[in-house]
């Protein structure tokens, strides 16, 4: 395994190991993986290895001859669909590994092809698949959190998108930043309120004015199992441009930098192709770790904590 942060994002790269998923389709073997493996999701991630923030990339052979891999993006409670962060730290394992060079390479996901750019071995830009927004202004009514309105949108994972009023995005109020986000969460399901399809919002993004003038906007973003992203988050990047395109606020080719609750930036940009959002991430990732898991059959916890 190669470990890596994205902007103090954690990602856990899983090289090689694990069980034979076969040679169907990714999408395939991801569900393979779920239902036949899930297992160790938790012992890679999952206390005493890891921890709730660790977000994992399984690296596989892909379908499709132009890809230079295949990731299967999972966390603390299951699988994401895309991961912006884990793409760039996928990237920058890639070329640690030497397995990519410098320019353009294409990495499959689950939801779609994605685009590397490696500008050096830590800076990369990633063109995400594509954005949209799909209900704009939803009332919410959040216990604790009174009346909250946001965007629905998809950046290749759901997000709920809130200009948020009251307790500054600082570490210092993680805890409850944390509270108010699972509640307008939990108020969301409990409301029948979804993505398209009937698709859980599992990803939950409040927007405030940016700390540093230099960029546009700060955010907190809180990922499926509760832990809150360190980074600006990708894909919710992604899906913020979407909605800012789609009211007027961000015209194609400009910049949006997005400062994330540590202070570290990912600088967005959109493209439209055939009237589709195409959003591209630029970011840096750094290798942090090469390791060895061993599953010592005495271990109690060899399959990690949790369930
Ligand atoms: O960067 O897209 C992202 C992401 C999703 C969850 C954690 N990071």
């Amino acid at each position: 395994m190669i470990d890596s942060h994205t902007a103090g994002e954690p990602t856990r790269c899983v090289l090689s190991g694990g069980p034979d998923l076969g040679q169907a389709s990714l999408v395939d073997r991801m569900t393979r993986l779920r239902r036949d493996h899930d297992w160790m999701r938790r012992a890679i991630l999952c206390e005493p290895r890891g921890s709730d923030v660790v977000v994992g990339a399984w690296l596989l052979e892909p379908d499709t001859p132009d890809c230079v891999a295949a990731a299967v993006f999972f966390n603390n409670v299951g699988y994401l669909g895309m991961c912006g962060h884990g793409t760039i730290g996928v990237a920058a394992t890639l070329a640690y590994m030497g397995r990519i060079g410098t320019g353009v390479h294409f990495l499959q996901t689950p939801v779609g092809k994605v685009k590397i750019d490696l500008h050096s071995s830590n800076d990369v830009t990633i063109e995400n698949v594509p954005a949209s927004r799909y209900a704009a202004k939803i009332k919410i009514d959040v216990p604790e959190g009174g009346i909250v309105v946001g965007d629905i949108a998809w950046g290749g994972n759901w997000f709920f998108l809130v200009e948020h009023q009251g307790l500054p995005l600082e570490l210092a109020n993680v805890d409850a930043l944390t509270e108010l986000t699972w509640n307008i969460r939990t108020q969301l399901k409990a409301s029948g309120i979804t993505g398209a399809d009937g698709a859980e919002i599992d990803h939950i993004e409040l927007f405030t004015a940016p700390h540093d003038q230099a960029n546009n906007s700060r955010n907190f973003v809180l990922c499926p199992g509760q832990a809150y992203d360190r980074s600006p988050c990708g894909t919710g990047t992604s899906a913020k441009m979407a909605c800012l395109v789609e009211s007027g606020k961000l015209a194609p080719g400009d910049a949006w930098r997005q400062e994330g609750i540590l202070g570290t930036v990912f600088e967005g940009r959109v493209r439209i192709e055939n009237g589709t959002i195409i959003p591209s991430i630029t970011g840096s990732a750094f290798v942090t770790a090469e390791s060895t898991l061993i599953f010592d059959l005495e271990d109690p916890f060899r399959a990690g904590i949790g369930s």
